[in-house]
Formats: C-alpha cells, structure tokens, sequence
C-alpha cells in the first residue's frame, strides 16, 4: 500500500512522484496494476492546478479500479476551505477574513481552482471520507483531536462528516473549517503528543496514525526517523506524509510497511 500526502496544486510534482514510484507509466496513465494508493487530502490550495490534480487522480481511480488495483482519497480541510468557498461565496465567516470565500483566499486559494469546479468535482470531493483504517493503521488528513468532536468511531466520524458536506448549514461547516485549523496534537511541545497519540487511537481501535496536514519539518523538532521520507515520531505511534510541497519540498510516496 502507497500513501500520498498533501498536492496542494502541484500537479507537475504530483506526476513525477507517481512515475518515480512506477504507479504511472510515461503516458501517465495507471502502471500500479493491483496496488492500493490512498491520497491524504489536501489537493487544493497555494499550488497553481489543484483541479488538474483532482482530475488526474479521478482518472487514475477509474484506470486502477479496471486494472484490479485501488486509489482512495479523503477530505482534507483545503478541500473544505475551497468547497465553503463555492457554496457560500461571500457570506460571513467566523474566520479572519469574515467571508468564506476571504477565508479561503487568505488560505491560498487559487481563483482558476473554484472557476473550473464543476458539479463532479463537488460530487467527488464531497463524498470523500475523513478517516480509515487499513488493518491497525489509521488514516486521517489532518494531525488534530478535533475528529474526536464529530464522533467516536470511523464510521460515526465519515457519517458527520458526509452530513456536513451535504449541509447547507453554513454554522456547520464555519465549525469545521475551524476545527481542522488544529495542528500538531501529537507532537512534544506543550504536553506529552506520545500519550494524545496513543488515547487517540484508543479512540478509534488503530495502533498508528498516519497524517498530513502539517510539514514534515515542525515535527523534527522531536525524536523522530525516517522511513522512505516519511517521518515516525511519537514513539512509533504516529506517521507523517506531508513532504511540505508547497513549501518546496520534492513529497514522496510512503510505502507503508507491511505488517509483522
Ligand atoms: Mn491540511
């Protein structure tokens, strides 16, 4: 099983880590046969081609799925951002830029990315789930407690979420937007990350927790090691895939190592 972290528009860097780890060929259609890849959300935002992003990897989906192979993705909070930005424009926020659509902006929002949105693009990304678990991992965007507001398993966790990105409630989503502004729950800066990280998982019947959302560099600040460029920190318990693309990282592709 491959893991990519957050693309933020880097739909060039995208292609060329897809290629490096032979999941595509040099015509950029699906070369992974039966393997399974999951995206970690966040396609979107301070890149220039999140929708190029999102249609390659809507394409590869289907070319994996005829292939025997699978790719999966869930929502990360860029994908929130730009879809409150869409539903509810110029309405008020509790965010800093007191509209959603501001708030997105000031997030790195791209206008060609909400200009080229179109009703697949809302239907894929808003049936997106906000967490897994691949046998004793647990897959979450984001590095955050805030998941532990909309539930107390996986599946209560994906069923609010769906509800809310279904909602046209915009309290819900200006709720959301701000729960997933939470980074760094698990690392050693304020309180022992090891201990939120092991109740955490508790939480949701997992023993790792694989995460984006926060760059690989905030978090070596604590002992941590390198696997495949992936960095494993809080004694083992957690996973970090974001490359910090955006920040002008090269991302990798994370084989997850198998088990036992
Ligand atoms: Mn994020």
């Amino acid at each position: 099983m491959y893991i990519i972290g957050d693309i933020h528009g880097h739909y060039g860097r995208l292609i060329a880590l897809l290629q490096n780890a032979r999941l595509m060929g040099d015509d950029l259609s699906w070369a992974g046969g039966d393997s399974t890849l999951w995206f970690l959300g966040d396609f979107f935002d301070r890149g220039p081609d999140g929708i190029g992003v999102v249609n390659l990897v809507m394409r590869l989906q289907r070319e994996a799925q005829a292939a025997g192979g699978r790719i999966e993705a869930l929502v990360g909070n860029h994908e929130l951002t730009l879809l409150s930005a869409h539903h509810f424009g110029q309405q008020a926020s509790t965010g800093p830029g007191r509209t959603f659509l501001a708030d997105w902006k000031r997030n790195g929002g791209i206008d060609q990315d909400l200009a080229r949105l179109t009703d697949q693009h809302i239907e894929w990304l808003s049936n997106l789930p906000a967490m897994a678990k691949i046998d004793n991992r647990l897959l979450a965007h984001a590095d955050a407690l805030a998941y532990t507001r909309y539930g107390l398993s996986i599946v209560e966790v994906n069923d609010s979420f769906a509800a809310m990105m279904r909602s046209e409630d915009d309290k819900l989503w200006d709720e959301a937007l701000e729960a997933f502004s939470e980074h760094e729950a698990f690392i050693d800066s304020r309180e022992d990350g090891a201990s939120r990280a092991q109740a955490f998982l508790r939480i949701f019947g997992a023993e790792q927790l694989i995460h984006g959302h926060t760059p690989i560099s905030k978090v070596t600040r604590q002992p941590a090691r390198s696997i495949t460029g992936a960095l494993v920190y809080a004694n083992g318990l957690c996973v970090n895939v974001d490359g910090g693309i955006y920040q002008g990282g090269s991302g990798f592709v994370y084989e997850v190592p198998s088990l036992n």
